[in-house]
């Protein structure tokens, strides 16, 4: 408890270095108990490990690496405000793979010797743990790599005439007139052809196998034994290639599975797709919100002033009633980008403060927040021409001796990264890293947020006003954005009867306040007031 009340001192008197702000404007804290265990509504943090931090000076990250950075994530100790304060991490795939994305799996129960041993990986899932920080790894069901042993094994029983070997049922084998429309195979051996829908490096599992079950389960016990709170499933849709009744029936098999093993587990789903077909998946688990991801989402559109506040809020409210229709217990899962998107600080800009309302309005709301490394200082990375998503997955901007490299078939020039790296954004406290740690902070300390239940204000005649209040365990907070240029000064009361009476922090370009009823908020600057 101690520590808790200390961090909350040391929030207020980092809050106030940052801004100047005068007294009246002082935040203030509860003393409020942070339970992170058994707690879903963390804060996450993708990680791809080849990109992150090298710990062996071969210029690919590694296990190692990630573990000599915890502090900088998470050292968990909140008062001594030195970490980011993400409280889970998710790793694209670790597993054995001839990828450097390793998205096509050679072997589901091993750590790419590239990334360390399962050694290291327990580790690193035992120094999470003790800050307070779970883990998800990347779970590729839907295909292997064709170096699997499994399909090595299906061709070389084929090859031989062996086919009553049982390798042959774990992969979806057609004839010619057996293929399905819409869906693309490659030649296997004889006259039969595999299915593989995203490259002939990635003959896709056939999920009606028993066998293939027994692996997934057998899979499952590996990876919860090391230590791992869940699992973030890639192409969910595609296991029965868009067929999405039978994909959900096999994902609530498998939920049923994991809940065996770990009834706590944490699974989100990557769902591709629109809003309404994302939320028939809420009935296996969550899932990501790609509606609110790109620069096309409404987090973006937003941020950058094109949509109103207003819609914003609205959109919050409606897909979260979309999915809990679904699925009592589904909860958001927001986010900008990810490592099959440009990085957003590509069309937010920093300077301007727009990326950091994004992070405004996309971490303060209930659920489960995911930010992409390097997102916290402002990264870029593109596609770009050369039409590659390694530009995606550049090596961490650490501005130390980090010895991390971009990964193979990379070409985004270091020119382009104008935002600062680690290094030169602790020492800065405007810097956009500083503006991620303080939002995440205050969302920490302001429990309603993530967890309560939301009453959506509507405030006629604003575009770039506008906020919900969220209530928790008997307590209400209201949280407001402006994305204007100017500042907005509002009398509540006309909108609300619950009676606020303090700021308990803002994020942003300026300040705000409380005078009795009235409002005031600055220029790109979003609150939080009890
Ligand atoms: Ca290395
Ligand atoms: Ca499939």
């Amino acid at each position: 408890m101690k520590k808790i009340l200390l961090f909350f001192v040391l929030l207020g008197f980092i809050t106030g270095l940052v801004s100047c702000k005068p007294k009246e404007h002082e935040v203030v804290f509860d003393d409020l108990t942070i339970n992170y265990q058994d707690d879903l509504y963390r804060v996450y943090y993708e990680i791809f490990v080849g990109a992150f931090s090298d710990s062996n000076k071969d210029g690919i990250g590694d296990l190692r690496g990630l573990i000599n950075r915890l502090d900088y994530l998470n050292d968990g100790d909140f008062s001594s405000g030195k970490s980011l304060g993400v409280t889970g991490l998710w790793l694209m795939p670790i597993m054995k793979s001839p990828s450097y994305h390793k998205y096509d799996v050679r072997d589901y129960k091993s750590v790419d010797p590239v990334y360390g041993t399962i050694e290291d990986f327990k580790e690193l899932t035992e120094k999470a743990s003790e800050r307070g920080i779970n883990i998800i790894i990347d779970l590729v069901l839907n295909h292997t790599s064709v170096y699997h042993d499994w399909f090595r094994a299906a061709r070389t029983a084929y090859k031989e005439g062996n086919f009553d070997s049982p390798y042959l049922e774990y992969y979806s084998l057609k004839t010619a007139d057996e293929r399905i429309p819409g869906r693309t195979y490659y030649p296997f051996e004889g006259d039969l052809y595999y299915e593989g829908n995203f490259s002939d490096q990635m003959p896709e599992l056939n999920m009606d196998s028993d066998l293939v079950r027994q692996e997934i389960i057998s899979i499952l016990e590996f990876w919860f034994d090391l230590g791992v709170s869940g699992f973030r499933l890639d192409a969910t849709k595609y296991v029965y290639f868009n067929e999405h009744g039978k994909n959900v029936a096999f994902w609530n098999w498998f939920m049923d599975e994991v809940k065996k093993i770990k009834p706590d587990a944490y699974v989100v789903g990557e769902t591709w797709s629109p809003d309404i077909q994302i939320a028939t998946y809420y009935e296996s688990f969550s899932n990501f919100d790609f509606g609110m991801a790109q620069s096309e989402g409404m987090v973006s559109l937003t941020a950058n002033g094109i949509e109103s506040v207003n819609s914003f809020v609205q959109y919050l409210g409606s897909y979260r009633n979309l999915i809990t229709s679904v699925n009592p217990e589904a909860i958001l899962q927001p986010f900008i980008s990810n490592h099959d998107m440009n990085r957003a600080a590509g069309y937010l800009s920093v300077p301007d403060g727009r990326m950091q309302m994004a992070a405004n309005l996309y971490i303060w709301t209930y659920g489960t927040p995911f930010l992409y490394y390097g997102e916290e200082i402002g990264m870029k990375g593109s596609r770009g021409t050369e039409n590659t998503d390694a530009n995606r997955r550049l090596a961490m901007l650490w501005g130390d001796k980090d010895s991390v490299k971009d990964p193979v078939g990379s070409s985004y020039s270091i020119d382009r990264q104008t935002n600062g790296t680690v290094r030169s954004q602790l020492a800065d406290e405007q810097s956009i890293y500083n503006h991620y740690k303080r939002v995440i902070l205050l969302r920490e300390a302001n429990p309603e947020i993530a967890r309560g239940t939301y009453t959506i204000l509507n405030f006629d005649g604003y575009s770039t006003f506008g906020g919900f209040l969220s209530t928790y365990q008997g307590s209400t907070v209201g949280v407001f954005h402006n994305t204007g240029m100017t500042e907005i000064q509002i009398d509540l009361s006309l909108y609300t009867n619950h009676p606020f009476v303090v700021v308990r922090g803002y994020a942003g370009q300026s300040t705000a306040s409380l005078n009795g009823n009235v409002l005031t908020v600055g220029p790109l600057t979003s609150v939080i007031i009890k």
